[in-house]
């Protein structure tokens, strides 16, 4: 990996932020025994169920789109120890801002698997009405507003909502994920400077994987670390090894109760990899080896977190086969009744834009249903 333990710390300040481990998982599984604390055995198998969980979801959702059954998928294989470990430590209600790329945190979460299902295929059960793009999720009752496609948006919503919540007197903590090529975008600078002018209630979790799609880190920043940018915000950055779940939960443990204890905003660089591509449109064979991914296997959180739980006596192989055939059927099941359903009725387009849509898009609008109605007599209703 990329870092080391020497830059577990990098950027933070002592006085306002205890020593944090840059790794707390050993090679055969095992850690020291004042870290087995950090969640008992019953949590480390829920963790891995959902780390299986990610991984099916990843794996069909890939073959269903080169089937010509999706528009497009990203996956987020090998990230998902900081994935759900950040949104572990968090509250129900604390917003979870997010990227294309934290399936995790959302199955944590508990967001039904068919709302995640209807969201990929865009069909008429969506509670977006196929308005976005696949992966593209929104989901209100479960407190994650609306991913946006251009990278780091989520970024000043994140720190604004963490000034609300102090505002309102609601003690939420805002999470926030980025990539580490999102960290070049002017929005970073605007939310980590607002976070710490205010001190505002706010979690970032920069997922450094390496790419930001073609573009390696090593031509994304000079800087030895991002967590280090944070001090020059004026609160603390650390860098972990985002591949070790009890890493990240130690770690956004901290930040997080730091956050709702009014300490203020933490940055946390969690060094993890992209197994995948970057998405279903790109061929990572053109810019990185193939042995590369290969070697980072061997630091996957997922046989990391399986050997602890091993460790521990948990989780045997008969376990995690039993596990995997019944998220494999979960999901095959789901699949046919989501695609079953028929796509977003073409009228839709024009509800829940604006409470009143004007004359210009009424007459649009009415131009349009009369021209459908011709076409599919039947079918459509004056919304
Ligand atoms: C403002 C903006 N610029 C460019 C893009 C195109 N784009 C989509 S994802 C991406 C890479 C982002 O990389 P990173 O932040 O490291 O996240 P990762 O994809 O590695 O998880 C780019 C450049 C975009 N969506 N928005």
């Amino acid at each position: 990996m990329s870092g080391s333990a020497d830059t577990a710390s990098v950027g933070a300040t002592k006085a306002e932020f205890p020593e944090v481990p840059f790794a707390i998982l050993n090679a055969d599984g095992s850690c020291d025994p004042e870290y087995r604390e950090l969640i008992d055995d019953a949590d480390v198998v829920r963790v891995l169920q959902t780390l299986w969980l990610n991984r099916v979801i990843d794996q069909r959702f890939l073959k269903l789109q080169r089937q010509g059954r999706l528009g497009f998928y990203m996956t987020s294989t090998g990230e998902e120890a900081t994935t759900i470990g950040a949104a572990y430590c968090l509250r129900d209600d604390d917003p979870i801002f997010l990227t294309y790329r934290e399936l995790g945190a959302l199955l944590w979460r508990g967001v039904p698997l068919e709302m995640l299902m209807n969201q990929l295929i865009g069909n008429g059960q969506d509670v977006n009405k196929g308005r976005q793009m696949p992966i593209h999720f929104c989901f209100r009752d479960w407190a994650v507003p609306s991913i946006s496609s251009p990278v780091g948006t989520q970024l000043p919503h994140a720190c604004g909502f963490g000034y609300a919540s102090r505002l309102r007197g609601t003690a939420q903590v805002p999470l926030a994920f980025l990539g580490e090529g999102t960290a070049s975008q002017g929005d970073f600078h605007t939310a980590l400077n607002f976070a710490g002018v205010f001190r505002t209630p706010c979690v970032f979790v920069i997922r450094n994987n390496g790419y930001a799609i073609s573009t390696p880190e090593s031509q994304q920043t000079a800087s030895e670390s991002l967590a280090i940018r944070a001090s020059g915000y004026g609160f603390p950055g650390i860098r972990i090894d985002g591949n070790d779940f009890l890493a990240v939960i130690n770690a956004m443990g901290q930040a997080v109760e730091r956050a709702r204890g009014g300490g203020g905003p933490t940055l946390v660089e969690a060094l993890t990899y992209r197994i995948g591509a970057h998405s279903t449109a790109d061929d990572p064979s053109v810019y990185r080896s193939a042995d590369e991914p290969e070697r980072w296997r061997a630091l996957d959180p997922l046989e990391r977190l399986t050997a602890h739980a091993r460790w521990r006596g948990l989780f045997s192989e008969e376990d995690e086969r039993a596990w995997r055939e019944s998220c494999e059927a979960r999901i095959s099941a789901l699949v046919t009744a989501c695609e079953a359903w028929p796509p977003p009725p073409l009228e839709t387009l024009f509800q829940d834009v604006l409470r009143d849509p004007g004359l210009q898009l009424r007459r649009q609008r009415d131009r349009y249903l009369a021209y459908l109605r011709v076409r599919e007599p039947d079918a459509h209703e004056v919304p």
